[in-house]
């Protein structure tokens, strides 16, 4: 049987290819990651294919063996590492559309919480729908989302939460929002693994959005309507 050293990435057909590249995510293997999103581009794969084909795809396995105990905090990060490596080849060509600006958004996970990579690709798809994103990264107290927002005068605030025991903290962000009274200047998306739309809905969000493509989708429902709005005087 060849061993890992022996597979030529590049003489694989797509579908054994993704399977590779699924098994190399799992394994963390950074470098074999960004020849294989290269090579599948290079063979004409739409960005967003590969990205969810063989990345988020890849993700979801790891995923699992994590949740039954057979992988590791160690080697989910290199998993992590490996998949941001190959987030990163597409990050431009995602956002390459040439779309006007449709939106501002306020991105950032939770206190409490470090998982970034959904966040990052709800960033990458809305910035390449032509939204302007200003990403605030992870852990982030309410004070950080309160000042985000009066200082970059956006139009939707995102939250990503991927843990049980921080989305809750959603619902502190936006209480906080309703006591400053600024909770109606701004569309609420939230999102991440463990949340759904009655959740949303119980915390006083506009919106749950299950993934990054839907995110996209009802972030342009909502400035649609909100321009309308505006227009309708
Ligand atoms: Co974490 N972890 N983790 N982890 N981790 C989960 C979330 C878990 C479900 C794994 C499991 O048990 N199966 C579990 C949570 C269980 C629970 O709460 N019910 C878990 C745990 C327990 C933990 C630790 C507590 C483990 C420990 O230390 N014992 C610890 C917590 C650290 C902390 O945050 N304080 C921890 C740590 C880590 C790593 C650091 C090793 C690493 C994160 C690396 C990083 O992000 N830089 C990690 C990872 C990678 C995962 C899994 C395996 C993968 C998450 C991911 O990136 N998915 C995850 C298992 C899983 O989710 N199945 C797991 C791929 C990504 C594309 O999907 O993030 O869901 P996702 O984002 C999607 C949608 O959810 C949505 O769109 C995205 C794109 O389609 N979305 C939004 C997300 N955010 C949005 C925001 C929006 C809109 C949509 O705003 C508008």
């Amino acid at each position: 049987m060849a061993d890992e050293e022996d597979i030529i990435l590049s003489e694989l057909d797509d579908e054994e290819l993704v399977l590779q590249m699924h098994d190399d995510l799992y394994d963390g293997l950074k470098e074999e990651i960004e020849e294989g999103v290269r090579i599948l581009l290079d063979r004409g794969w739409a960005p967003y294919d590969v990205l969810t084909k063989a990345l988020v795809a890849g993700m979801t396995i790891v995923g699992a063996d994590f949740r039954d105990g057979i992988l590791f905090v160690p080697e989910v990060l290199l998993a992590a590492n490996a998949m941001k490596a190959g987030m990163a080849i597409l990050k431009p060509l995602l956002a390459e559309t040439g779309a006007p600006k449709v939106g501002k958004m306020v991105i950032g996970t939770v206190k409490g919480d470090i998982h970034d990579i959904g966040k990052n690709l709800v960033g990458m798809m809305m910035e390449g729908a032509g939204f302007e994103v200003v990403d605030i990264g992870i852990n982030n107290p309410v004070e950080n989302y309160i000042s985000a927002l009066e200082r970059e005068d956006a139009d939707i605030l995102g939250m990503s939460a991927l843990l049980t025991t921080t989305m809750p903290y959603m619902k502190v962000v936006i209480d906080t929002m309703k006591e400053k009274g600024m909770r109606e200047d701004f569309i609420v998306l939230v999102g991440g693994a463990p949340l759904n739309e009655e959740f949303g809905k119980a915390i006083g969000a506009d919106a749950y959005c299950r993934d990054a493509a839907v995110a996209v989708q009802t972030a342009k429902d909502f400035m649609s309507r909100k321009h309308n709005k505006l227009a309708a005087g």
